[in-house]
């Protein structure tokens, strides 16, 4: 346990006694912060932007912008709240309807931040594609969420969506962030904003109408769209206050890529919702370039991964030497386990504790925390959020689920009901119900809870991985093998790695007539990647016999895993044909 000393010079953490605040919290009170829109309702980009402006403050920093070659650009609240006002009537202008939804494929520009205030004020929903995702999965999303507007770049347009157009009956309009027009079937994105005025009347949406779409990926089928609220952002704003420590005017920087939920939740909403300053770094991780930002830009707080962190404490001391890091007040992970070393070496590299969080895209929000108040425990995630009951359960047979005692391994449970809590996946409401029992949301994350609350992290209950901190399902990589004319059969497993908590590799059996090689080992992650992208495309590639199935034809990842590892095999009497050992891996 890491004892805090807090700083005399730094503030009081927002949130100082956690348990007081447990007994006497309502997410009522918590509502009632939000400053609602003029004529009753709620909009996340009201709550973020506009509110700002109302009240005086609109030429504060929002989001300082830095480009990849070097560039430097700031936004002001107003600029912001005019140029998404733009936005969301050029939507309105194109025939956009509240609930009609709107897709954005593109790096971390400027644009998407308009993109993403702007669809939310027309009360459009929000869904961010990864950037790097492969044309597959793209079009799997485009077709899913039956966007009607995509937002890209026109190298992302040729690359990943032109010629899959064909297949997206939905999409009306493609804009293009840095086209004039020429391209076919696409229009330039800055082009219709000029045509439009800041002006807009305020938003008219209700706490309960759709605004974020996020895909998410199980082991089964294809990956699952979450659906999240206008009221989602009562557990944005609170999150960001009590567990970030956020207040006006800090400079707050969150690594996260808006293709994913931490991206959006506190990459754009979080920090504005408190009156930050978000910075927005356009290039991808380089351990130099993200000291010299935390200097430079003197950052207060600091939302990143647990592999950033790795890759930080694999440079060593060299890459930090020379830079002042003593504006920080707060530095906070999400995504994967955070292991103790990574906390002990932030300890002694930079002074301060990493302080782990877990949430999901389902969960909207941060649901449990390790407190800028509250002592660390280097391998626990933290306490539950006040407001949030969190429990180790066990699914009974019979659809119920039975609380377990502290110490005993469970399926971690949040009660259902926090305002970020999605309220279902598009299109596929049986998927959305079997995450429900007993008033309880099961997580399918494994985890045990001590005596004092502390929550620890085991592993996942079904086949998804995490690399580099980016969910990924099986169904979706192993699709994309058995595409390739030699793929009979393709197995997904998470393998351990140093840097990226889990990488991705792919057991394959071979149809009749080919034969193993290394040249088609490296079509087959070529063709792979190709499809998939490099945030998806399996890193390895072994080839297997046949891969080992349950009698009713499922393959067994869970035992490839082991075998990969070296662990006991475990329970096999449901393998195909009762094997105990498989032939061919
Ligand atoms: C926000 C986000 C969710 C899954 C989750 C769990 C893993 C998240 C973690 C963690 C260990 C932590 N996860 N935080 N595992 N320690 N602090 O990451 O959402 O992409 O939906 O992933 O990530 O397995 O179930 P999402």
């Amino acid at each position: 346990m890491i004892p805090k000393t807090l700083n005399d010079r730094e503030p009081v953490p927002n949130l100082t006694d956690i348990e007081a605040m447990r007994a006497t919290f309502s997410w009522d009170a918590a509502r009632a912060e939000c400053a609602g829109l003029p004529d009753g309702g709620l909009n996340i980009a009201f709550e973020a932007v506009d509110r700002w402006v109302a009240a005086g403050c609109g030429e504060a920093v929002a989001l300082r912008w830095l480009g990849k070659n070097g560039e430097r650009r700031d936004f002001s609240y107003a600029e912001l709240a005019r140029l998404s006002n733009r936005f969301a009537n050029a939507l309105q202008r194109l025939g956009i309807q509240p609930g009609d939804r709107v897709c954005i494929l593109a790096g971390r520009i400027p644009e998407l931040y308009i993109t993403a205030l702007g669809t939310l004020k027309a009360g459009a929903v929000f869904c961010p594609l990864f950037s790097a995702f492969g044309p597959e999965p793209v079009r799997v999303r485009l077709v899913k969420s039956r966007a009607r507007v995509l937002i890209t770049t026109t190298l992302l347009h040729q690359r990943k969506v032109r010629e899959q157009r064909s297949e997206l009956p939905h999409l009306e309009q493609v804009l293009l962030t840095d086209g004039n027009g020429d391209e076919p079937g696409t229009r330039s994105f800055h082009t219709l904003l000029e045509a439009e005025t800041d002006h807009r009347p305020p938003p008219r949406t209700q706490p309960e109408d759709w605004a974020l779409l996020h895909f998410t990926s199980g082991t089964t089928g294809t990956p699952k769209g979450a659906i999240h609220v206008h009221e989602a952002v009562v557990a944005h704003g609170l999150t960001g206050r009590w567990v970030l420590d956020l207040r006006p005017g800090d400079i707050y920087w969150c690594t996260a890529d808006p293709g994913w939920v931490t991206g959006v939740s506190y990459g754009i909403i979080a920090p504005l919702v408190n009156g930050a300053t978000l910075v927005v770094d356009e290039a991808e991780f380089d351990a130099r370039r993200w000291y010299a930002i935390l200097d430079r830009e003197r950052v207060n707080v600091w939302y990143t991964a647990p592999t950033a962190v790795r890759m930080l404490m694999k440079m060593g001391a060299e890459a930090l030497c020379g830079h002042d890091l003593s504006a920080l007040r707060f530095m906070a992970s999400v995504g994967e386990p955070l292991n103790p070393e990574a906390v002990h070496w932030s300890m002694a590299a930079l002074g301060r504790p990493f302080h782990d969080t877990w949430w999901q895209t389902e969960t909207g929000a941060i649901m449990i925390a390790n407190y800028r108040a509250a002592p660390v425990q280097p391998g626990s995630m933290g306490q539950p959020l006040p407001g949030i009951e969190a429990a180790i359960v066990q699914r009974r047979p019979d659809g119920g689920v039975d609380r377990l005692p502290p110490g005993v391994e469970g399926e971690l449970a949040l009660r259902a009901g926090w305002p970020s809590m999605f309220r279902g996946y598009l299109e596929d409401e049986e998927r959305y119900r079997q995450c429900f029992a007993d008033g309880w949301y099961l997580s399918g994350d494994l985890a045990t809870c001590d005596a004092d609350g502390y929550f620890r992290f085991v592993g996942r209950n079904d086949d998804v991985i995490k690399t580099s901190g980016h969910l990924v399902g099986p169904f979706e990589v192993e699709n994309v093998l058995m595409e390739h004319p030699a793929v009979a059969e393709a197995g997904m497993i998470g393998k351990p790695d140093e840097f990226a908590g889990q990488i991705v590799k792919v057991f394959v059996a071979l149809k009749a007539g080919y034969e193993p090689s290394d040249a088609l080992r490296k079509e087959l992650l070529g063709f792979a990647r190709t499809h998939l992208g490099p945030a998806v495309a399996p890193r390895e590639l072994e080839f297997a016999a046949d891969l080992p199935k349950t009698r009713s034809g499922k393959i067994m990842r869970r035992l490839l895993r082991a075998r990969e590892l070296g662990l006991p095999l475990g329970d096999m009497s449901t393998l195909e044909g009762g094997r105990s050992q498989n032939s061919g891996v």
